[in-house]
């Protein structure tokens, strides 16, 4: 027994390694409601009956859809893996299910199975494959029973039977998705209200199980002890520094849907987006941002554009996020942000600011062997000049000042990053 405590949490700390080192993901929610056009929730919003939405599967032909494409965007991105959406709260398998047969290979003309398309692509691409799959809500199985969100306008409530669903539909499709797809690098379920604490143990066991080193984002359980690997922060929620104890990561969407919303065009702009990867990264998180495809299996061109010009970005200072860890500065920096790897400090400093000249910083009394602007080009080993640094007490302020001498030009209108050994 005395044992089992550091062993487990050396074991849990391993499984976390690639995913702490990775930063930035791509979320995808993809599913039989592209075909309307009104986002995941429309099925509930509009109560359709589940006969009729069951015809949505007919006209469901995806054949723009090319695991190539997509892998090779969030590729480009610099994200470093990939979370799908294999089941919503629709119901609708986006896989080959042995377990229902309301799944994208026996219910439609497609007959393919994206899944494993997009499972064998990242394998040979080096990113992690992982699934989102809807444990507790589903509108399509008489029995499934959430808290809130049922189907109760085709199944009475008093009828549900959640055993049925559990043990014959969620469970082994869950197993499915860990079995038959090669290594999974997390499963992201979502909205577990009413799952008791014994249900939510047995999840997680069932994925420990059938992969042990996959991991498990807390929304498997509305109960703290029983919350996974990691927190899911709220939807586009970044937390303040510090103020989630474990690691943690803020799913963001690039609009304001996560299903394709052929009405919605609220893009953030790549500009404000690579600011909330910064941020994100100096305060040690993770950024998993959403794209929405259509019916036809294209991920929108608003989207695409805003992926690759983060991806310019990333491609150019992905050294100051890739495997750092936070800033040791709890309070944020006006001019930007901080991240740290071994004995290196990056400052990322917004473009505004770069254009005053100089920056300051307080609190940081180690010395500094050298201070350059990392260039994000090819050049850059050649052109890794000292900047001049000062550090001195600042009496008033009872904190040690770093002022940092800044060239004239910024390598980077958005965010250029100055590095500190
Ligand atoms: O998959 C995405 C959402 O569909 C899912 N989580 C993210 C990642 C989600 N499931 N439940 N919820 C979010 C919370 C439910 C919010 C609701 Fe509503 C408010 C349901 C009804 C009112 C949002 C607004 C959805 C429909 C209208």
């Amino acid at each position: 027994m005395s044992l089992s405590g550091p062993v487990i949490e050396a074991q849990e700390a391993d499984r976390m390694q690639w995913w702490k080192a990775a930063k930035f993901g791509l979320f995808v929610h993809w599913g039989l409601y592209a075909l309307h056009g009104k986002g995941e929730w429309h099925m509930s919003g509009a109560k359709i009956p589940v006969k009729e939405y069951e015809k949505l599967a007919e006209r469901f032909n995806p054949v723009k859809f090319d695991a190539r494409e997509w892998v090779a965007l969030a590729k480009a991105a610099g994200m470093k893996y990939i979370v799908v959406t294999a089941k919503h709260h629709d119901g609708f398998a986006m896989y080959h299910s042995e377990h229902d047969p309301f799944n994208i290979v026996d219910a439609t003309p497609f007959r393919r199975d994206p899944m494993k398309e997009l499972a064998e692509e990242c394998q040979r691409e080096g990113l992690r494959m992982c699934f989102y799959y809807s444990h507790v809500i589903d509108w399509h199985h008489p029995h499934a029973i959430h808290e809130f969100y049922n189907n109760t306008w085709d199944y009475p409530l008093e009828e549900k039977a959640f055993y049925a669903y559990w043990n014959r539909k969620a469970k082994p499709q869950v197993k499915e998705l860990l079995t038959k797809y090669g290594p999974v690098g997390l499963i992201w379920f979502d909205t577990a209200g009413g799952l008791s604490k014994k249900d939510s143990q047995e999840i997680i066991n069932w994925v420990r199980e059938h992969q042990p080193a996959c991991l498990i984002n807390s929304r498997v359980s509305h109960w703290p002890q029983y919350a996974g690997d990691y927190s899911s922060k709220g939807d586009n929620e970044i937390p303040m520094h510090g103020e989630d104890s474990r690691p943690w990561e803020t799913p963001m969407t690039l609009n304001d849907s996560w299903g394709y919303q052929n009405k919605d065009q609220s893009w953030k702009s790549s500009e404000a987006l690579i600011r909330k990867l910064v941020d994100v990264a100096s305060k040690g998180g993770n950024l998993l941002l959403n794209v929405g495809p259509t019916a036809e299996g294209d991920i929108p061109d608003e989207s695409v554009e805003r992926l690759e010009a983060v991806g310019r970005w990333t491609s150019r200072f992905g050294e100051a996020i890739y495997d750092t860890t936070p800033s040791p500065f709890h309070y944020e920096q006006e001019w930007g942000a901080i991240t740290v790897r071994d004995t290196t400090m990056y400052l990322l400093i917004h473009g505004p600011y770069w254009s005053k000249g100089s920056i300051h910083l307080y609190g940081l009394n180690n010395a500094i062997r050298h201070a350059y602007v990392l260039q994000g080009d090819d050049a850059d080993d050649e052109a890794r000049k000292p900047l001049a640094v000062q550090q001195h007490y600042h009496e008033a302020v009872g904190l040690h000042q770093l002022h940092v001498t800044l060239p004239l030009s910024a390598p980077d209108d958005v965010v250029s990053v100055v590095a500190l050994e």
